[in-house]
């Protein structure tokens, strides 16, 4: 018992209010850049300044005061840090001495400045001039027997200016290989979403949240991963929204939240978030929306039967969707003890939920990679559309669907051409405005490009930043896949496990950051950007770059191309577009006429202009030409070996003090624990049953459908608030258990919070 009280102890105090302020204050201190980091954080976010590389939250139109962010703070502490990582620390460690050392310490290093040769002989990184990196990658590239024997990986802080030039560079090279951080993310919006309602995009903006009566929140943690979005979901809770929460654990911030510029707020205990907080189990989000559409169906008829009229929105369905029908038949055939059993919620919460629904005028539903990261991903979001579409909620003020997107460009760079996946479209406007032939076949995504990996096909593996490795599933497997290839290439800014696992020949490119200013041939340079409404602006940093021997990701793409192809493709202007972003700005508005009409006079107003968004205009680019009520037969998801038993599902989190893999610390405030992330969270019965005592080691082993076995070892057993038969423990360390096989069919994101796994007592 003495152990877990070592490391937990519940949070009771409203999220944000002096605990955010006490660690921002904290992660500035800590990077010793209290002087630097304040002058950025100023900056962040406004008009004149540079976009937060912590979310991709929209910024308020109005706003001209600092928005505060304590993992915004964060985010930019970490990047503006006095720390550096010279060439006297690489002389000092070997690369095996590194692969030792946690993820927390080396990106705690500081910034990597000047760009680095792996060396086999002494088994450590050495200095290399930037045209001899360039050389060397292009020496690898023009070696490949075919061109899909690369690997084109992008990470989502990568600017529209850099992705588009990486995407074009691919193409040129002959592939579509553009394995991607959204492949594990909100893929299922990018693919599932288009089939209901004809675009992979969230349809409401900000302003809608300023009308809405209901808030659905599902699988979203915005306390944590958009703590921006807080302040509008405190203003609509404050004017009398009713925000309900489909979690399985009770996220502080959407319980209370005290916004540090409130007075009010801060000297009371915050404000109430949610109305309604239902614990769903993990996976179990298909079955609660068919419940609670069932319900609605089930209101219509009552009232109709009643003489007091009905619910739905008669004329919109009729009007503006398809598949009405065979939809309702469906629910009516789910029976409700399935329903019950796999949300593990009561028809009673369900039903309030459903009333709640029914009584509010506008609703919009929120969600992330609670709802994404599963083996019905896709069709979890198709549920969600369905109940919005049952009483008109898209396309109308205060409504919508509102993916909320993670990395701060990952939405962007995926408009400006990263994509395995390709349109035809988008390949002729690429060939025509540049002249050549793109590849048509379809390339790798994250799965694939592992997949191939350990089929031994890929030579060459390029990364615009991230830190693939750590990110993705089954970690030994993709290790020793990384190790196979002839060269690794990571355009970065901070020294992380993905470099350490490497190719033969393996390449750090250090480049500039969001806060830096860029400035080429004379000129300040800013870069554009896409939030998760769709809204693209600019972005200039203003700080100076942590070392004068940095490139921008820009440059540095421009210096592969020239390298690649010495006398071909001689009429692209690399070092046009290099010294002069609006050139490059210029030819995405060629490919993409419409998209981008008019792209360097509108980026250049204030808060930049907004994507054409058909589904907010109720004009649905779909098959049928309409908005697609879309059925989802039963309501579990399908692991195989579902029935042994003792089976738990284990959502993989992320703590309140990480950005994705880069743990700042190993506290988690909110959800009570410090100093420690090898934790399971579990409910009280399932540990029980089990032997497993709080504060008791635990072994998770998966339930796999092949021969690996995939274990992790000594977690300390923490007694939850969590529904039973769900589990949940943190990513990266437990991506050892994820399976590479185990993802939403149609978008193939690893079902990161699904995973089939038994927890045994250890010792
Ligand atoms: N500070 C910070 N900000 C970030 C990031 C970060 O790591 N740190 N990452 C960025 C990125 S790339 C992304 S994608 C976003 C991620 O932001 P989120 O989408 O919030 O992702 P997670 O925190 O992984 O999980 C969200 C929630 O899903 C819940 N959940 C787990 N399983 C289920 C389930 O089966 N059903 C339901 N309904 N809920 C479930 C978890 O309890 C958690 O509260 O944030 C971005 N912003
Ligand atoms: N089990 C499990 N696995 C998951 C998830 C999960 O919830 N559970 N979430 C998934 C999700 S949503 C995502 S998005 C992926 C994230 O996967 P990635 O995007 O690959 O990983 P990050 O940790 O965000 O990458 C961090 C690195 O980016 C580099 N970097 C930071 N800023 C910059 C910059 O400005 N430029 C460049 N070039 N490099 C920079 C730094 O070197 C830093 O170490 O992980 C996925 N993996
Ligand atoms: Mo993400």
């Amino acid at each position: 018992m003495a152990e877990q009280d070592e490391i937990f102890a519940p949070y009771d105090a409203p999220a944000g209010g002096w605990g955010a302020l006490a660690a921002t204050a904290k992660a500035l201190r800590r990077q010793s850049v209290v002087a630097r980091g304040g002058k950025a954080l100023l900056a962040a976010n406004q008009p004149e300044g540079f976009d937060c590389p912590g979310c991709a939250w929209p910024d308020p139109k109005h706003t001209s005061s600092f928005e505060f962010c304590e993992n915004g703070a964060k985010a930019i502490a970490w990047e503006v840090t006095d720390k550096r990582v010279t060439r006297a620390f690489f002389e000092r460690y070997t690369v095996t001495e590194l692969l030792a050392k946690s993820d927390l310490w080396l990106e705690e290093q500081g910034r990597l400045t000047e760009p680095m040769r792996y060396d086999a002989a002494s088994d450590k990184y050495v200095p290399i001039a930037w045209d001899d990196a360039f050389a060397l990658i292009a020496r690898h590239i023009n070696a490949m027997e075919h061109p899909d024997q690369a690997e084109f990986y992008v990470s989502g802080r990568t600017s529209n200016e850099a992705a588009f030039l990486f995407a074009l560079l691919g193409r040129l090279v002959g592939t579509n290989n553009f394995p991607d951080c959204s492949n594990m993310c909100h893929e299922p919006t990018s693919r599932g979403l288009p089939l209901s309602i004809g675009i992979g995009k969230g349809t409401s903006v900000l302003e809608d949240f300023e009308h809405a009566d209901m808030i659905l929140n599902i699988g979203q943690n915005p306390g944590t991963n958009s703590p921006r979005a807080m302040g509008t979901l405190r203003e609509a809770a404050k004017r009398g929204a009713r925000i309900v929460v489909l979690n399985p654990l009770r996220e502080r911030a959407l319980e209370r939240f005290a916004d540090p510029k409130s007075t009010q707020d801060m000297l009371s205990n915050g404000a109430k978030i949610a109305h309604l907080y239902c614990q769903v189990k993990v996976g179990g989000d298909a079955a609660a929306l068919k419940g609670i559409m069932k319900l609605v169906i089930e209101a219509d008829r009552a009232g109709k039967a009643a003489g007091t009229g009905g619910v739905l929105d008669e004329d919109f369905i009729a009007a503006h969707t398809h598949g009405f029908e065979d939809f309702v038949a469906d629910l009516d055939a789910t029976p409700w003890e399935d329903i019950v059993a796999t949300s593990g919620l009561s028809r009673e919460v369900l039903q309030q939920v459903a009333t709640i629904y029914c009584e509010s005028k506008s609703v919009i539903l929120m969600y992330g990679m609670g709802i994404t990261q599963h083996q019905h991903g896709s069709e979890n979001i198709q549920q969600c559309v369905n109940l919005l579409l049952l009483r008109g909620n898209i396309g109308r003020p205060g409504t919508g669907i509102s993916p909320v997107r993670g990395h701060s460009n990952v939405q962007g760079d995926r408009t400006v051409g990263i994509d395995e996946k390709p349109t035809a479209a988008y390949l002729d406007r690429l060939g025509a405005v540049f002249k050549f032939e793109p590849p048509r076949a379809h390339g790798h995504g994250v799965v694939t490009s592992i997949e191939a990996m350990m089929r031994g096909e890929v030579r060459v593996f390029l990364a615009m930043g991230g830190n693939f490795v750590a990110a993705v599933p089954d970690t030994p497997v993709a290790e020793a896949a990384m190790r196979r290839l002839h060269l690794t290439v990571g355009v970065t800014t901070k020294l992380n496990r993905g470099h350490l696992v490497h190719g033969q020949d393996a390449l750090m490119l250090p480049c500039r950051a969001r806060s830096e200013f860029d400035e080429q041939g004379g000129v300040l340079q800013s870069v554009t950007v896409e939030d998760s409404m769709s809204f693209v602006h600019a972005s200039g940093g203003l700080l100076e770059p942590a070392s004068p021997h940095l490139m921008s990701e820009v440059a540095i793409v421009c210096g592969m191309a020239k390298a690649i192809f010495p006398d071909r493709y001689t009429h692209i202007d690399w070092d046009g577009y290099a010294a002069n972003y609006d050139k490059i700005r210029n030819d995405i508005e060629a490919v993409y006429p419409e998209l981008f009409r008019d792209f360097n006079r509108r980026v250049r107003e204030p808060g930049g202009f907004r994507l054409p968004n058909p589904a907010s205009e109720r004009i649905w680019k779909t098959k049928t030409g309409r908005a697609n009520f879309l059925v989802f037969k039963g309501v579990a998801e399908d692991t195989a070996r579902a029935a042994e038993p003792g089976l738990l599902r284990l959502a993989t989190l992320r703590s309140h003090d990480q950005y994705n893999t880069t743990v700042y610390s190993n506290d988690d405030r909110y959800r009570g624990i410090k100093g420690d992330r090898m934790v399971v969270f579990m409910n009280e019965a399932d540990m029980a049953s089990r032997g497993i005592k709080p504060g008791g080691k635990v072994r998770l082993r998966t339930v796999s459908t092949d021969a690996t076995i995939r274990m992790v070892e000594n977690l300390t057993a923490i007694a939850y608030n969590i529904p039973s038969g769900s589990v949940g423990a943190y990513y990266p360390e437990t991506n050892p258990l994820l399976p590479l096989y185990h993802h939403d069919a149609l978008a193939e994101t690893p079902a990161a919070k699904s995973i089939p796994v038994i927890a045994e007592p250890m010792g």
